[in-house]
């Protein structure tokens, strides 16, 4: 059917604001709903992106705002551009890192994602896409910038005539030399969780009276959770809280964080908290973890996973090395060193990972924004990582706080926390971004409060695999006693700006292992403030979420 009789070439107005951020271009879903703005940005990626003709694509979403209708826009622009086949979930549903793995094992040509991950959703939150090539992993930043290049550019596009496709309904729905594949995602994406994990152990261990909770917060991994956590595991149908996917995600803003997800904190903090308590994102990309008492900081979840990967069966060989996100915290290059492998420092954002998995340099690997995934797939894996520590759990038949405690007994402790500062006048940022940058030569050898500053660097990254460089991605202070304060501007918002300020204090005393999070760091804290003048560039005289 997707011959040219049928391909219609509509006449549109570049727009100049479709540069992708950290992960993918996000707009507010009026943005998205300006007149060919989707489709110009469709357009810009099918001709940056040389897609052999009959080539699969992947293409599903989070379930949010506008996900059913871009599909169905997707469809029809792909099947003008030559491409064979479009899978997809379910209703247009699928998480990220199951879009990841089913690009990679039907070796489609790349994937589109609907997604803005944990910004908010429904008619006036936000919406986003995101291409991901051949090899499941985002698009790296010289593409990303080409298909912006190009969006500047495009003066009309391709759409063919189709008509509505059923997602609902598994199986392929053939249009002429035209197709789509609808797959039971969650059955398949649990397929590959039982190739990594023992799920008899788990399944014991859950009958034996251990409880989990996990939230899904009306998000994209409800079925994946039902499908794994209660028919596979047998846990009881109410261990998986909001399961069902909504386009707003039923007022919650699905961001697995204790501020975000302060119910969950309190869950864990109550008498009768779970053993394990999780939650993952809109895209379920991302996981919290929490026990009775506490929630594990990300920085410590991936250290702790480094330290005990080989009793797990996926991982039961080791890991040839791992990589951190450049702000998230060290914890994870101490388990490194102790192992006697490398620990990589990428900048903030998934695709900065992607070459040392495909090279098969990392195992693991994690940031401090509840991210955290291994070389099973191309992106961060939420549901994945609740799995490691349901099996972790089971195998060591010990609480979620001694597993950590006995961590810090032997690593140390980094003590960590992120703040945010949301500026509504950007301008504002980046005065202050600029002005920490000039001041930085100067900075080593000078004290701020009660701080000794030894090295002051702006981050610059050189991939190791392809030698490509990526500046200016962060500020990082160094202090006299090894504490450490890095600086940077949040590339996933939709307005203003946001200043994310990252401190950590190492503690090797197990007797100063229980303070609390926010007084220890507070000279940190006041460090930051000072060094970088937050309130006179802002305005801010407190961060607007500590996380
Ligand atoms: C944030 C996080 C980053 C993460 C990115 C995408 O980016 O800091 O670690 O990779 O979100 O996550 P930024 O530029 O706002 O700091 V997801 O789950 O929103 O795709
Ligand atoms: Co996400």
């Amino acid at each position: 059917m997707s011959t040219d009789a049928n391909i219609q070439t509509i006449a549109c107005k570049p727009y100049d604001d479709q540069r992708p951020g950290t992960a993918g271009l996000r707009k507010k879903v009026t943005v998205f709903q300006q007149p060919h703005y989707l489709e110009t940005f469709l357009e810009a990626i099918f001709r940056t992106v040389a897609i052999e003709p009959g080539a699969s694509l992947v293409v599903g979403g989070d379930g949010r705002y506008l996900n059913s209708e871009s599909i169905q826009v997707i469809a029809r622009m792909a099947a003008a551009h030559g491409v064979g086949q479009i899978i997809t979930g379910r209703d247009g549903l699928l998480s990220t890192p199951a879009a990841s793995n089913l690009i990679r094992e039907r070796r489609a040509a790349g994937g589109l994602l609907l997604t803005a991950s944990h910004n908010p959703g429904g008619p006036n939150g936000d919406f986003g896409v995101k291409f991901n090539t051949a090899t499941g992993g985002q698009a790296p930043e010289s593409l990303t910038e080409a298909i912006f290049t190009a969006s500047q550019d495009i003066t009309s596009y391709r759409i063919a005539d189709l008509p509505n496709l059923e997602l609902s309904r598994l199986g392929t729905q053939e249009c002429g030399s035209f197709a789509i594949e609808v797959v039971d995602s969650p059955a398949h994406y649990a397929g590959v969780m039982e190739r990594l994990f023992d799920f008899e152990r788990m399944a014991d261990w859950l009958r034996a009276g251990h409880r989990i909770c996990f939230d899904a917060l009306h998000a994209v991994t409800g079925p994946y959770a039902l499908e794994i956590l209660c028919r596979r595991l047998g846990a009881p149908t109410d261990a998986v809280l909001h399961a069902e996917p909504l386009p707003d995600f039923g007022g919650f803003h699905p961001d697995p964080n204790p501020v975000d997800a302060v119910h969950l904190a309190e869950l864990a903090q109550s008498p009768n908290a779970p053993d394990l308590i999780a939650a993952s994102d809109g895209d379920g990309d991302r996981n919290m973890i929490l026990g009775p008492g506490l929630m594990i900081s990300p920085g410590d979840s991936v250290a702790v996973m480094l330290a005990h990967a080989n009793k797990l069966p996926g991982y039961k060989d080791g890991v040839p090395g791992v990589a951190r996100s450049m702000p998230t915290s060290r914890a994870l290059d101490a388990v490194a060193v102790s192992l006697g492998i490398p620990c990589y420092e990428t900048p903030t954002g998934w695709r900065f990972f992607c070459n040392l998995l495909e090279a098969d340099m990392i195992g693991l690997c994690g940031e401090e924004s509840f991210g955290t995934g291994s070389s099973h797939t191309r992106e961060k894996d939420g549901l994945w990582a609740v799995l490691f520590w349901l099996n972790l759990l089971a195998a060591e038949n010990r609480s979620v706080g001694e597993i950590v405690a006995t961590h810090w007994r032997e690593f140390g402790r980094h003590y960590y926390q992120r703040q945010d500062f949301f500026i509504e006048d950007a301008s504002r940022a980046t005065a202050l971004v600029e002005a920490l940058r000039e001041s930085l030569p100067g900075l080593p050898g000078q004290r701020v409060a009660d701080g000794s500053i030894e090295t002051a660097d702006e981050f610059c990254y050189t991939d190791p695999v392809d030698n490509s460089e990526s500046r200016q991605q962060g500020f990082r202070i160094g202090f006299g006693d090894g504490s450490r304060v890095v600086y940077r501007l949040s590339g996933t918002g939709t307005s203003g700006a946001t200043l994310r300020v990252y401190l950590e204090r190492f503690a090797a005393d197990p007797a100063t292992h229980q303070e609390p999070v926010t007084e220890f760091l507070a000279p940190i804290a006041t460090r930051a403030a000072q060094l970088a003048h937050i309130e006179k560039f802002t305005g801010l005289s407190a961060p607007t979420a500590i996380i």
